[in-house]
């Protein structure tokens, strides 16, 4: 499996993501575009505004809110909408990166795709992933991180306030100001915001402080979003139904949370006696 170089390591222990790019290929691109705008006429998990829920939370919904291509559109659970999104599930070289990244233990934790519409209202905004847990968790220089983010950019962004993702360099690793006020945004001192064109992919961890600028460009920003965590924590956002598992290869299963065998009290914890192998099998 590829391997981090030692650049790339370093800058991921120090600034808590890396930049690869164009690791899908134009087709690919092309590719999901067509199957964001087909997934949004469909039924799936979508924010929703009630002011009786917690923050962040979704419903499902008949389709999304707007059915313009361009659109808003925060889609959650993408595995049921076909093979090509399982099989993003361990694409090289993203998940052989990943697993360099984390060690072989890990599970697929969450998949989203999210369309930022130009010239919308949305003011961006800044968090870490994992909620209110996470935000006051830090690992260490050269600890294996608790959870990761692959965000795969589907169209170019290239200038600044085109719903870039914006990072707070190295704040994986140093307290953060998170209950702040006025709250940290992607235009506080210390953000950077990133470029990238179609088909190149954000790895960051979730304990990096992160978060979508404005759109002010005239181009909807799409992306696709791939978490995966420690196998001791657990998977949010999907249910793998037979329909997904008859798609699946072994080594995807297991990314999903089948170990081989039945759940029983201790599994998680110490891992299945094949876990390198599969995770390593293609
Ligand atoms: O860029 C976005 O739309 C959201 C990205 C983000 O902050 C996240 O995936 O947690």
């Amino acid at each position: 499996m590829e391997k981090l170089t030692e650049q790339q390591r370093a800058s991921w222990n120090v600034d808590g993501y890396l930049k690869l790019e164009q690791v899908l290929t134009t087709d690919e691109v092309s590719f999901f575009n067509d199957e964001l705008d087909r997934i949004r006429q469909e039924p799936g998990w979508e924010p929703v505004r009630d002011p009786k829920m917690p923050i962040g939370h979704y419903g499902w919904l008949p389709h999304a809110d707007n059915l313009s291509p361009d659109g808003f559109m925060d889609r959650r659970d993408l595995l049921p909408y076909g093979k090509a999104f399982v099989d993003l599930v361990d694409r090289a070289p993203i998940f052989d990166l990943v697993v360099d990244i984390m060690g072989p233990n890990i599970l697929l934790s969450m998949t989203q795709a999210i369309v930022r519409a130009s010239r919308d209202k949305f003011p961006g905004y800044t968090h870490t992933d994992g909620g209110e847990g996470l935000r006051q968790i830090r690992v260490t220089e050269t600890s294996l991180p608790l959870a990761v983010k692959a965000m795969y950019l589907l169209t170019d962004v290239e200038e600044p306030d085109s719903g870039n993702l914006t990072v707070f360099p190295g704040s994986h690793m140093r307290p953060f100001p998170f209950d702040a006020n006025p709250p940290v945004t992607p235009y506080s001192p210390g953000a950077a915001q990133l470029n990238g064109k179609a088909g190149d992919c954000f790895l960051f961890s979730h304990a990096l402080w992160h978060g979508p600028s404005q759109n002010r460009s005239e181009n909807s920003r799409k992306t696709l979003l791939y978490n995966y965590c420690q196998l001791f924590l657990r998977q949010y956002d999907f249910e793998v139904t037979p329909k997904i598992k008859e798609q699946c290869t072994p080594r995807q299963l297991r990314l999903m949370g089948d170990l081989g065998y039945d759940f029983r009290p201790g599994s998680y914890f110490y891992v299945p006696l094949d876990q390198s192998e599969i995770i390593s099998s293609n």
